[in-house]
């Protein structure tokens, strides 16, 4: 394959340099061949680049337009344009030490008249995208179709009202599932964007429901028939750019997925910003999933706490991050998952150091709490705080509940004869952030 022109010049490959370090185009934390437990640390938190922010974000907003010029952007032919724009982005993901990509099938090559249009498009840039993954050992993380953008999905895709916009969602997907297959892809993934209302005064939510169950199944159907063994995982978000997402949150998607017999098959994908807007923290979200087993990947970023939308910022916040990998590790890793940064350079960010920037930012801090959550849980304080605040259900009348051989008559019995009233023990919140101080500034 003929060798591109370099498009982020006089950038080189990203050193690691130390917690000391006084350059800004180098890592403090993330050393990707440090060994820990027989895994370099770039096999531990398989990093993730997001097509859609870091090679088309613009910086428009609903006030103006973008702000963002990239050089490769001004050709004249947009079937060009879209592999020189490739190029650049995988000469990105190598220099920063990025393992993997993640991207909706219209980041990549640009949508046709047709679909059989869209799909020759979309055949070309993925048979660069295998050339070019080759060349550079960068693999795909998750594929995922856009059900959002176009004008035809404005009343939603799966849970359009019109059985038209349904079937052209579905063949839209059939096509995102083979070429994430074709690129080697760990997961696919389901962010639900306009699979939600404006307004219940002209929906019927009950079959809109019914309709993305259908929907689902049949990817689930249709992963099977080619062969794609990657991991399904649903992205909750509560709203934006709908009123009311049908995904609000972690809770929600599990409900869905067990209301349809689904829940084998999918997994979460967790995004920080989300959880903030479905008011949760992003450690609630990361043990709601575990809980049930089905926590599945990460979509690395952060929002504003006086902003009420998707802001997607570059996450720095060390406390968050930390305590996120402690739940995370505790939950025995993301397993096919990864840390995957959809967030987006502000809009005056505007220089290419920038997106090397915020990215080092990102992968610097995920790195750092990955080492303070492995320190927290190799002394084990924290755990055995908690283990020992339930120990009473260890044993006794306490497991009995817990086995289901108890009942309201024998714990009233109980009580009465033996037990009485209980003595109050204090929670010791205090102490504990305390302790998650020591760690995180010790
Ligand atoms: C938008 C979502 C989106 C998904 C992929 O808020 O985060 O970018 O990650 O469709
Ligand atoms: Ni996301
Ligand atoms: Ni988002």
């Amino acid at each position: 394959m003929k060798k591109s022109p370099e498009h982020f010049r006089g950038i080189g490959r990203i050193p690691y340099e130390g917690p000391r370090s006084g350059t800004a185009l180098a890592f403090k934390h993330y050393d990707p061949t440090e060994r820990i437990d027989g895994k370099t640390l770039k096999e531990h938190l398989r990093f993730s680049i997001a097509y859609w922010h870091a090679f088309r974000g613009t910086g428009s907003d609903p006030f103006g337009p973008g702000t963002i010029v990239r050089p490769w952007e001004s050709g004249k032919d947009p079937l060009s344009v879209a592999k020189v724009r490739m190029d650049a982005a995988f000469e990105f993901f190598t220099k920063i030490e990025s393992p993997y990509w993640c991207f909706h099938d219209r980041d990549i090559a640009p949508e046709g008249r047709s679909l059989a249009e869209s799909n020759r498009n979309l055949d070309k840039l993925i048979a660069h995208a295998k050339q070019l993954q080759k060349a550079t050992g960068v693999k795909l993380l998750w594929g995922t179709a856009n059900l959002f953008s176009n004008p035809r999905y404005m009343c939603g895709a799966a849970t359009n009202p019109d059985a038209h916009v349904f079937a052209y969602a579905a063949a839209q997907v059939k096509k995102a599932l083979e070429v994430t297959k074709e690129l080697g892809g760990e997961n696919y993934v389901f962010w639900g964007g306009r699979e939600g209302y404006e307004t219940l005064l002209n929906t019927n939510l009950k079959r809109e429901q019914d309709h993305l169950a259908r929907f689902m199944h049949m990817a689930v159907d249709y992963a099977k028939a080619i062969g794609f063994k990657g991991q399904f995982l649903i992205e909750p978000k509560p709203k934006e750019p709908t009123k009311h997402q049908y995904d609000f949150d972690v809770a929600s998607g599990i409900a869905f997925l067990r209301t349809y017999g689904l829940e084998k098959h999918f997994k979460f994908n967790i995004e920080t910003n989300h959880a903030t807007l479905a008011g949760h923290s992003f450690q609630h979200e990361i043990e709601v999933a575990a809980a049930a087993g089905m926590l599945g990947s990460i979509d690395a970023n952060a929002g504003d706490q006086l902003l009420g939308w998707d802001t997607d910022q570059f996450n720095t916040d060390v406390r968050e991050l930390t305590l996120a990998m402690v739940s995370i590790l505790k939950a025995g890793g993301l397993g096919t998952g990864g840390f995957n940064f959809d967030a987006k350079l502000r809009r005056p960010s505007i220089d290419p150091e920038d997106l090397f920037l915020a990215h080092i930012g990102g992968m610097d801090a995920y790195a750092l709490a990955f080492k303070l959550a492995r320190r927290i849980l190799a002394e084990g304080k924290l755990e055995q705080f908690v283990a020992d605040r339930y120990s009473s259900f260890d044993s006794d009348y306490g497991r009995d509940i817990e086995k289901g051989k108890a009942t309201f008559q024998s714990l009233e019995k109980l009580v009465l004869t033996k037990l009485g009233e209980p003595t109050p023990r204090s929670g010791k919140q205090e102490y504990l952030e305390n302790l998650l101080m020591q760690y995180l500034h010790g």
